[in-house]
């Protein structure tokens, strides 16, 4: 059976969505495997030899590992295509993965200039200013999401929900920790309360215990 190593709000919540998805439209059933980031459970030897890099997400399929979620979004996709979670026109496919790798390689690492800022700098001061120009970022990133939505319909990719969706909603969730009220982008917030009505993603929703609820204005 197929296992997914994940932590509740995590960037694992999208292939969360994509297995609860899979699960959907397959019955292809999976294990999913809580880590407590907070206890320190991604730095065990054992979690080691899964991810050297000590991250979730982690698919297991068959004993083997796989780590980073375009590559396990682009295995999930591959394997169970009558999922529909990706486009298969080629350019459409290839477009999607830019997406996908753009919220991966460019807006997720700005949260991480926001929540883990001793990561980048020492000082108290140095480090107000690299939140302070990373939550600016994010803002101008999520502003860019929300062109997007408007043509979600009611999906990224129409009728089923998917990893865009899923991963559209966590960045906006994590954008409420960094200061942008999700009522300031209202085109995005509608999108993303159609998506957290969607099966798939509310069964994930319901598992890590996670909603739209973490504005706090800076
Ligand atoms: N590029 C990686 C990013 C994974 C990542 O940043 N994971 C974060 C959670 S969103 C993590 O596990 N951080 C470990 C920690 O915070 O200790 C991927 O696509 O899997």
């Amino acid at each position: 059976m197929l296992e997914l190593y994940f932590a509740p709000g995590a960037c694992s919540f999208v292939p969360h969505v994509g297995l609860e998805a899979v699960k959907a439209a397959t019955g292809e059933d999976f294990k999913p495997n809580l880590v407590k980031l907070h206890k320190g459970e991604n730095k065990t030897p054992e979690y080691l030899a899964m991810n050297p890099d000590a991250q979730v997400p982690v698919l297991v399929v068959g004993g083997k590992a796989l780590t980073q979620i375009v590559a396990i979004c682009d295995y999930l996709d591959r394997r169970f295509p009558q999922a529909g979670l990706l486009p298969t026109e080629p350019w459409a496919r290839t477009q999607a993965l830019s997406q996908l790798a753009w919220m991966n390689n460019t807006v997720h690492p700005t949260f991480t200039r926001w929540f883990r800022t001793g990561y980048f700098a020492e000082s108290a001061t140095t480090q107000d200013e690299v939140k302070k120009i990373a939550a600016g970022q994010l803002r101008q990133h999520l502003e860019r999401i929300q062109e997007w939505s408007k043509a979600a319909a009611p999906f990224w990719f129409g009728a089923r929900p998917s990893f865009h969706d899923a991963y559209a909603f966590t960045l906006l969730r994590w954008g409420g920790y960094a200061g942008t009220d999700p009522d300031s982008l209202p085109a995005y917030k509608a999108y993303i309360e159609r998506v957290m009505q969607s099966p798939p993603v509310a069964a994930a929703l319901e598992r890590e215990r996670i909603k739209l609820d973490t504005y706090k204005p800076q």
